[in-house]
Protein backbone atom coordinates (compact mmCIF):
# COMPACT_ATOMS: atom_id res chain seq x y z
CA UNK A 1 0.00 0.00 0.00
CA UNK A 2 1.88 3.08 -1.37
CA UNK A 3 0.45 5.49 1.56
CA UNK A 4 0.66 3.33 3.83
CA UNK A 5 2.65 5.60 5.94
CA UNK A 6 3.86 3.90 9.35
CA UNK A 7 6.39 6.46 10.32
CA UNK A 8 7.23 9.84 10.37
CA UNK A 9 9.90 12.48 12.23
CA UNK A 10 8.60 15.90 13.23
CA UNK A 11 9.85 18.64 15.41
CA UNK A 12 7.42 19.81 17.85
CA UNK A 13 7.66 22.68 20.26
CA UNK A 14 4.86 24.27 22.71
CA UNK A 15 4.12 27.67 23.28
CA UNK A 16 6.40 29.74 25.91
CA UNK A 17 4.21 31.42 28.57
CA UNK A 18 3.73 35.15 27.62
CA UNK A 19 5.20 37.70 30.40
CA UNK A 20 3.82 39.07 33.06
CA UNK A 21 3.74 42.80 32.89
CA UNK A 22 5.40 45.40 35.11
CA UNK A 23 3.22 48.47 35.07
CA UNK A 24 2.41 51.36 37.49
CA UNK A 25 -0.78 52.98 37.23
CA UNK A 26 -0.35 56.75 37.01
CA UNK A 27 -3.60 58.88 36.59
CA UNK A 28 -3.66 62.78 36.83
CA UNK A 29 -4.90 62.64 40.40
CA UNK A 30 -3.53 60.13 41.38
CA UNK A 31 0.25 60.05 40.60
CA UNK A 32 0.59 56.85 42.82
CA UNK A 33 -1.81 54.22 41.96
CA UNK A 34 0.33 51.06 42.26
CA UNK A 35 1.65 48.52 40.12
CA UNK A 36 -1.06 46.79 38.24
CA UNK A 37 0.85 44.58 36.17
CA UNK A 38 -1.46 41.74 34.74
CA UNK A 39 -0.07 37.97 34.53
CA UNK A 40 1.47 36.82 30.85
CA UNK A 41 -0.98 34.04 29.08
CA UNK A 42 -0.29 30.24 28.98
CA UNK A 43 1.65 28.97 25.94
CA UNK A 44 -0.25 26.61 23.76
CA UNK A 45 0.92 22.63 24.24
CA UNK A 46 1.61 19.66 21.71
CA UNK A 47 -0.88 17.02 22.59
CA UNK A 48 -1.53 13.72 20.68
CA UNK A 49 -5.30 12.62 20.40
CA UNK A 50 -5.62 9.01 19.04
CA UNK A 51 -8.55 8.64 16.02
CA UNK A 52 -9.23 5.40 15.60
CA UNK A 53 -10.77 6.54 12.08
CA UNK A 54 -7.13 7.05 11.48
CA UNK A 55 -4.93 4.16 9.68
CA UNK A 56 -1.89 5.34 8.72
CA UNK A 57 0.28 8.65 9.74
CA UNK A 58 0.12 9.57 5.80
CA UNK A 59 -1.33 12.81 6.86
CA UNK A 60 1.06 14.35 8.78
CA UNK A 61 4.36 12.60 6.70
CA UNK A 62 4.86 16.35 5.20
CA UNK A 63 4.55 17.96 8.64
CA UNK A 64 8.58 18.48 9.62
CA UNK A 65 7.57 20.97 12.37
CA UNK A 66 4.12 21.73 14.34
CA UNK A 67 4.36 24.08 16.49
CA UNK A 68 1.84 25.65 18.91
CA UNK A 69 1.71 29.41 19.74
CA UNK A 70 3.02 31.57 22.48
CA UNK A 71 0.88 32.98 25.27
CA UNK A 72 0.43 36.91 25.10
CA UNK A 73 2.08 39.37 27.65
CA UNK A 74 -0.24 40.44 30.15
CA UNK A 75 -1.39 44.22 30.08
CA UNK A 76 -1.82 47.02 32.44
CA UNK A 77 -4.70 47.27 34.54
CA UNK A 78 -3.83 43.41 35.33
CA UNK A 79 -4.99 42.49 32.13
CA UNK A 80 -4.13 38.81 31.28
CA UNK A 81 -2.31 37.55 28.30
CA UNK A 82 -3.99 35.85 25.33
CA UNK A 83 -3.39 32.03 26.19
CA UNK A 84 -1.72 30.42 23.28
CA UNK A 85 -3.61 27.51 21.26
CA UNK A 86 -2.91 24.20 22.36
CA UNK A 87 -1.73 21.88 18.57
CA UNK A 88 -3.66 18.36 18.59
CA UNK A 89 -1.97 16.02 16.41
CA UNK A 90 -4.35 13.36 15.92
CA UNK A 91 -3.24 10.03 15.51
CA UNK A 92 -4.33 6.31 14.96
CA UNK A 93 -4.77 4.56 17.92
CA UNK A 94 -1.18 2.11 18.42
CA UNK A 95 1.06 4.43 17.69
CA UNK A 96 4.04 4.90 19.62
CA UNK A 97 6.04 7.78 19.89
CA UNK A 98 9.91 7.85 20.39
CA UNK A 99 12.51 10.50 21.19
CA UNK A 100 14.21 11.84 18.03
CA UNK A 101 17.61 11.97 18.89
CA UNK A 102 18.16 9.23 21.43
CA UNK A 103 15.23 6.77 20.04
CA UNK A 104 13.69 6.49 23.78
CA UNK A 105 10.31 5.66 24.15
CA UNK A 106 8.02 8.76 25.20
CA UNK A 107 4.32 7.63 24.72
CA UNK A 108 1.88 5.57 23.43
CA UNK A 109 -1.12 6.60 22.07
CA UNK A 110 -4.13 3.56 22.18
CA UNK A 111 -6.99 4.47 22.87
CA UNK A 112 -9.57 6.34 20.96
CA UNK A 113 -9.78 9.91 21.85
CA UNK A 114 -7.22 9.29 24.13
CA UNK A 115 -4.72 12.56 25.47
CA UNK A 116 -1.31 12.52 25.92
CA UNK A 117 0.03 15.91 26.62
CA UNK A 118 3.78 15.51 24.65
CA UNK A 119 5.02 18.90 25.60
CA UNK A 120 3.23 21.55 27.69
CA UNK A 121 3.14 24.88 26.95
CA UNK A 122 5.14 27.47 29.46
CA UNK A 123 3.08 28.58 32.15
CA UNK A 124 2.78 32.72 31.79
CA UNK A 125 4.68 34.95 34.52
CA UNK A 126 2.96 37.04 37.08
CA UNK A 127 2.47 40.34 36.56
CA UNK A 128 3.86 43.19 39.19
CA UNK A 129 0.88 43.52 40.86
CA UNK A 130 1.47 40.08 42.66
CA UNK A 131 4.39 41.19 43.92
CA UNK A 132 3.29 44.34 45.69
CA UNK A 133 3.62 44.01 49.49
CA UNK A 134 3.47 46.64 52.23
CA UNK A 135 7.10 47.30 52.19
CA UNK A 136 7.16 47.40 48.55
CA UNK A 137 4.35 48.89 47.18
CA UNK A 138 5.78 49.67 43.57
CA UNK A 139 7.71 46.57 42.05
CA UNK A 140 9.47 47.23 39.24
CA UNK A 141 9.62 43.85 38.09
CA UNK A 142 7.49 41.12 37.08
CA UNK A 143 7.68 37.24 36.02
CA UNK A 144 9.14 36.42 32.46
CA UNK A 145 6.70 33.31 30.78
CA UNK A 146 8.20 29.81 31.34
CA UNK A 147 10.17 28.81 28.01
CA UNK A 148 8.86 26.62 25.65
CA UNK A 149 9.32 23.13 25.00
CA UNK A 150 11.21 21.45 22.20
CA UNK A 151 11.57 18.18 20.62
CA UNK A 152 11.84 15.88 17.52
CA UNK A 153 9.74 12.99 17.80
CA UNK A 154 9.26 9.84 15.50
CA UNK A 155 6.34 8.60 15.58
CA UNK A 156 5.55 5.07 14.32
CA UNK A 157 2.92 2.66 14.24
CA UNK A 158 2.63 -0.63 16.26
CA UNK A 159 2.63 -3.58 14.18
CA UNK A 160 -1.00 -3.51 12.38
CA UNK A 161 -2.36 -5.57 14.89
CA UNK A 162 -1.63 -8.92 16.61
CA UNK A 163 -4.89 -10.69 16.03
CA UNK A 164 -6.23 -11.01 12.24
CA UNK A 165 -9.84 -12.30 12.38
CA UNK A 166 -10.65 -14.45 9.30
CA UNK A 167 -13.67 -15.94 8.38
CA UNK A 168 -16.61 -15.77 5.97
CA UNK A 169 -18.84 -12.74 5.41
CA UNK A 170 -21.64 -12.93 8.48
CA UNK A 171 -19.01 -14.88 10.57
CA UNK A 172 -19.54 -12.06 12.82
CA UNK A 173 -16.09 -10.58 12.86
CA UNK A 174 -17.17 -7.25 12.86
CA UNK A 175 -19.26 -8.19 15.90
CA UNK A 176 -16.72 -9.54 17.89
CA UNK A 177 -14.33 -7.05 17.19
CA UNK A 178 -16.94 -4.43 18.43
CA UNK A 179 -17.47 -6.54 21.60
CA UNK A 180 -14.08 -6.84 22.61
CA UNK A 181 -12.82 -3.24 22.00
CA UNK A 182 -13.88 0.30 21.57
CA UNK A 183 -13.88 -0.03 17.65
CA UNK A 184 -17.00 0.64 15.88
CA UNK A 185 -17.21 -1.72 13.05
CA UNK A 186 -20.47 -1.39 10.27
CA UNK A 187 -22.29 -5.03 11.68
CA UNK A 188 -25.22 -6.00 9.48
CA UNK A 189 -26.55 -9.41 8.61
CA UNK A 190 -25.31 -9.00 4.89
CA UNK A 191 -22.34 -10.23 2.92
CA UNK A 192 -19.26 -7.95 2.81
CA UNK A 193 -20.94 -5.63 5.85
CA UNK A 194 -16.90 -4.93 6.03
CA UNK A 195 -15.65 -3.26 3.07
CA UNK A 196 -11.84 -2.10 4.77
CA UNK A 197 -10.22 -3.21 7.59
CA UNK A 198 -10.78 -1.92 10.97
CA UNK A 199 -8.55 -1.87 13.91
CA UNK A 200 -9.45 -2.32 17.42
CA UNK A 201 -7.30 -2.83 20.81
CA UNK A 202 -8.53 -5.35 22.89
CA UNK A 203 -7.74 -4.79 26.67
CA UNK A 204 -6.59 -7.40 28.60
CA UNK A 205 -6.50 -7.93 31.98
CA UNK A 206 -3.87 -5.73 34.37
CA UNK A 207 -4.22 -2.81 31.82
CA UNK A 208 -2.67 -4.91 29.31
CA UNK A 209 -3.62 -4.59 25.44
CA UNK A 210 -3.26 -6.08 21.68
CA UNK A 211 -4.51 -5.05 18.97
CA UNK A 212 -7.21 -7.20 16.84
CA UNK A 213 -8.27 -6.15 12.95
CA UNK A 214 -11.00 -7.27 11.32
CA UNK A 215 -10.73 -7.69 7.67
CA UNK A 216 -13.16 -8.20 4.57
CA UNK A 217 -15.01 -12.00 4.54
CA UNK A 218 -13.39 -14.52 2.42
CA UNK A 219 -15.43 -16.76 0.18
CA UNK A 220 -14.33 -19.42 -1.63
CA UNK A 221 -12.75 -18.48 -4.73
CA UNK A 222 -11.45 -15.30 -3.33
CA UNK A 223 -8.09 -16.64 -4.47
CA UNK A 224 -9.22 -16.42 -7.93
CA UNK A 225 -10.95 -12.96 -7.35
CA UNK A 226 -14.81 -14.19 -5.88
CA UNK A 227 -15.77 -11.74 -3.93
CA UNK A 228 -13.81 -9.02 -2.49
CA UNK A 229 -10.79 -11.09 -3.37
CA UNK A 230 -7.58 -11.47 -1.08
CA UNK A 231 -6.01 -8.11 -1.33
CA UNK A 232 -7.19 -7.52 2.45
CA UNK A 233 -4.74 -10.53 3.55
CA UNK A 234 -1.98 -8.38 3.60
CA UNK A 235 -3.25 -6.62 6.47
CA UNK A 236 -2.93 -9.96 8.50
CA UNK A 237 0.17 -10.70 6.91
CA UNK A 238 2.09 -9.16 10.13
CA UNK A 239 -0.56 -10.06 12.77
CA UNK A 240 0.92 -12.80 15.16
CA UNK A 241 -1.79 -14.73 15.65
CA UNK A 242 -5.04 -15.34 13.13
CA UNK A 243 -8.09 -16.04 14.77
CA UNK A 244 -10.82 -17.63 12.38
CA UNK A 245 -14.45 -17.75 12.57
CA UNK A 246 -16.80 -20.36 12.03
CA UNK A 247 -20.65 -19.67 13.32
CA UNK A 248 -22.00 -22.47 15.20
CA UNK A 249 -25.10 -21.93 13.17
CA UNK A 250 -22.64 -23.26 9.85
CA UNK A 251 -23.77 -26.85 8.08
CA UNK A 252 -19.89 -27.92 8.47
CA UNK A 253 -17.76 -26.04 10.31
CA UNK A 254 -14.52 -27.98 10.13
CA UNK A 255 -15.16 -27.22 5.76
CA UNK A 256 -15.75 -24.02 6.16
CA UNK A 257 -12.62 -24.02 8.47
CA UNK A 258 -10.43 -25.67 5.57
CA UNK A 259 -11.84 -23.92 2.79
CA UNK A 260 -10.30 -20.75 4.43
CA UNK A 261 -7.49 -22.39 5.39
CA UNK A 262 -7.07 -23.29 1.51
CA UNK A 263 -7.72 -19.65 0.54
CA UNK A 264 -5.04 -18.23 3.10
CA UNK A 265 -2.20 -20.50 1.32
CA UNK A 266 -3.08 -20.10 -2.15
CA UNK A 267 -2.70 -16.40 -1.09
CA UNK A 268 0.45 -16.20 0.99
CA UNK A 269 1.17 -20.09 2.02
CA UNK A 270 3.75 -18.12 4.95
CA UNK A 271 0.49 -17.40 6.57
CA UNK A 272 -0.03 -20.96 7.85
CA UNK A 273 2.89 -20.93 9.45
CA UNK A 274 0.91 -18.20 12.42
CA UNK A 275 -0.49 -19.24 15.11
CA UNK A 276 -4.16 -20.03 14.45
CA UNK A 277 -7.39 -20.25 16.77
CA UNK A 278 -10.98 -21.50 15.81
CA UNK A 279 -13.72 -19.38 17.44
CA UNK A 280 -17.14 -21.08 16.86
CA UNK A 281 -19.58 -17.85 16.94
CA UNK A 282 -22.94 -17.07 17.47
CA UNK A 283 -23.21 -19.99 20.04
CA UNK A 284 -26.34 -18.47 21.12
CA UNK A 285 -28.14 -19.21 17.88
CA UNK A 286 -28.23 -23.42 18.40
CA UNK A 287 -29.81 -25.13 21.42
CA UNK A 288 -27.58 -26.49 23.91
CA UNK A 289 -28.24 -30.30 22.70
CA UNK A 290 -26.86 -28.90 19.16
CA UNK A 291 -24.29 -26.79 21.10
CA UNK A 292 -22.81 -29.90 23.01
CA UNK A 293 -22.63 -31.73 19.85
CA UNK A 294 -20.27 -29.21 18.60
CA UNK A 295 -18.25 -29.30 21.49
CA UNK A 296 -17.65 -33.02 21.41
CA UNK A 297 -16.98 -32.91 17.73
CA UNK A 298 -14.22 -35.08 16.51
CA UNK A 299 -14.46 -33.44 13.36
CA UNK A 300 -13.71 -30.20 15.52
CA UNK A 301 -11.09 -32.24 17.51
CA UNK A 302 -9.40 -33.68 14.58
CA UNK A 303 -8.63 -30.05 13.21
CA UNK A 304 -5.74 -30.00 15.95
CA UNK A 305 -6.14 -26.25 16.49
CA UNK A 306 -7.77 -24.01 19.90
CA UNK A 307 -11.56 -23.99 19.69
CA UNK A 308 -13.14 -21.43 21.50
CA UNK A 309 -16.93 -20.97 21.77
CA UNK A 310 -18.34 -17.74 21.53
CA UNK A 311 -21.18 -15.81 21.28
CA UNK A 312 -21.12 -12.01 20.45
CA UNK A 313 -24.09 -11.02 21.66
CA UNK A 314 -24.43 -13.53 24.88
CA UNK A 315 -21.44 -12.14 25.47
CA UNK A 316 -19.94 -15.61 26.46
CA UNK A 317 -16.22 -17.16 26.07
CA UNK A 318 -15.19 -13.81 25.31
CA UNK A 319 -13.09 -13.94 28.12
CA UNK A 320 -11.82 -17.27 27.96
CA UNK A 321 -10.82 -16.09 23.68
CA UNK A 322 -9.07 -13.81 25.27
CA UNK A 323 -6.86 -15.85 27.29
CA UNK A 324 -6.28 -18.28 24.34
CA UNK A 325 -5.35 -15.46 22.35
CA UNK A 326 -3.07 -14.11 24.89
CA UNK A 327 -1.53 -17.36 25.32
CA UNK A 328 -0.58 -17.57 21.59
CA UNK A 329 0.37 -13.98 21.43
CA UNK A 330 2.64 -14.53 24.70
CA UNK A 331 4.66 -17.85 22.75
CA UNK A 332 8.11 -16.89 21.84
CA UNK A 333 7.66 -18.87 18.49
CA UNK A 334 4.57 -16.15 18.21
CA UNK A 335 6.32 -13.00 18.24
CA UNK A 336 6.20 -10.71 15.15
CA UNK A 337 8.97 -9.06 14.70
CA UNK A 338 8.40 -5.15 14.90
CA UNK A 339 9.13 -3.33 11.36
CA UNK A 340 11.50 -0.60 12.77
CA UNK A 341 12.35 2.13 10.48
CA UNK A 342 14.87 3.56 12.71
CA UNK A 343 17.73 2.59 14.74
CA UNK A 344 15.16 2.76 17.47
CA UNK A 345 16.41 0.82 20.75
CA UNK A 346 13.54 -0.12 22.91
CA UNK A 347 15.53 -1.69 25.13
CA UNK A 348 16.03 1.83 26.12
CA UNK A 349 12.55 2.39 26.83
CA UNK A 350 10.83 4.29 29.93
CA UNK A 351 7.65 5.60 30.31
CA UNK A 352 7.64 8.45 32.01
CA UNK A 353 4.26 8.73 34.94
CA UNK A 354 2.01 11.40 34.96
CA UNK A 355 3.06 14.07 37.61
CA UNK A 356 0.26 15.15 39.98
CA UNK A 357 -2.35 16.96 38.11
CA UNK A 358 -2.99 20.43 38.27
CA UNK A 359 -6.57 22.22 38.77
CA UNK A 360 -7.07 23.01 35.60
CA UNK A 361 -5.45 20.10 33.95
CA UNK A 362 -8.08 17.81 32.19
CA UNK A 363 -9.08 14.57 33.65
CA UNK A 364 -7.92 11.83 31.81
CA UNK A 365 -5.20 13.28 30.23
CA UNK A 366 -1.54 11.85 30.28
CA UNK A 367 0.97 14.78 31.03
CA UNK A 368 4.63 13.81 30.51
CA UNK A 369 7.65 15.91 30.64
CA UNK A 370 6.07 18.37 33.57
CA UNK A 371 8.71 20.82 34.37
CA UNK A 372 9.30 20.25 38.10
CA UNK A 373 10.95 23.56 39.03
CA UNK A 374 9.57 25.57 41.78
CA UNK A 375 7.99 28.77 40.17
CA UNK A 376 10.51 31.06 42.03
CA UNK A 377 9.82 34.43 42.29
CA UNK A 378 12.76 35.75 43.69
CA UNK A 379 15.00 34.22 40.75
CA UNK A 380 13.38 37.14 38.48
CA UNK A 381 12.87 39.74 41.11
CA UNK A 382 15.21 43.11 40.38
CA UNK A 383 15.74 42.23 36.67
CA UNK A 384 12.84 44.56 35.59
CA UNK A 385 11.35 42.08 33.05
CA UNK A 386 9.40 44.09 30.77
CA UNK A 387 10.31 47.43 32.45
N1 LIG B 1 -27.12 -14.57 17.22
C1 LIG B 1 -25.96 -14.01 17.01
N2 LIG B 1 -25.79 -13.24 15.93
C2 LIG B 1 -24.60 -12.66 15.73
C3 LIG B 1 -23.52 -12.86 16.63
N3 LIG B 1 -22.46 -12.18 16.17
C4 LIG B 1 -22.86 -11.58 15.04
N4 LIG B 1 -24.15 -11.86 14.76
C5 LIG B 1 -24.95 -11.37 13.62
O1 LIG B 1 -24.39 -11.83 12.42
C6 LIG B 1 -24.51 -10.86 11.39
C7 LIG B 1 -23.17 -10.60 10.77
O2 LIG B 1 -22.31 -9.99 11.72
P1 LIG B 1 -21.03 -9.15 11.31
O3 LIG B 1 -20.30 -8.90 12.58
O4 LIG B 1 -21.40 -7.98 10.48
O5 LIG B 1 -20.27 -10.23 10.43
P2 LIG B 1 -18.90 -10.07 9.64
O6 LIG B 1 -18.17 -11.34 9.80
O7 LIG B 1 -18.19 -8.84 10.08
O8 LIG B 1 -19.41 -9.92 8.17
P3 LIG B 1 -18.70 -9.22 6.89
O9 LIG B 1 -18.22 -7.88 7.34
O10 LIG B 1 -19.78 -9.10 5.91
O11 LIG B 1 -17.62 -10.12 6.46
C8 LIG B 1 -25.13 -9.64 12.05
O12 LIG B 1 -26.50 -9.63 11.77
C9 LIG B 1 -24.89 -9.87 13.51
O13 LIG B 1 -25.86 -9.27 14.31
C10 LIG B 1 -23.74 -13.69 17.79
O14 LIG B 1 -22.87 -13.90 18.65
N5 LIG B 1 -24.97 -14.23 17.91
MG1 LIG C 1 -17.75 -7.21 9.08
Amino acid sequence: MTNFIDYVKIYCRSGKGGAGCMHLHRAKYLPKGGPDGGDGGKGGSIILKGNRNLWTLLHLKYQKHIMATDGGKGGQSRSFGKDGEDKIIEVPCGTVVYDGETGAFICEVKAHDERVVLLKGGRGGLGNWHFRTATNQAPRYAQPGEPAQERTVIMQLKVLADVGLVGFPNAGKSTLLSVVSAAKPEIADYPFTTLTPQLGIVSYRDGRSFCMADIPGIIEGASEGKGLGLRFLRHIERNAVLLFMVPATSENIAKEYKILLHELEQYNPELLTKARILAISKCDAVDEKALKKLKDSKALKGLDIPVVFISSVAGTGIDELKDALWTELNKEKNQVIEISHAPIDITAVEREEPEAKEENEEEGTIYLNEVEEEWDLDKYKGIGWDE
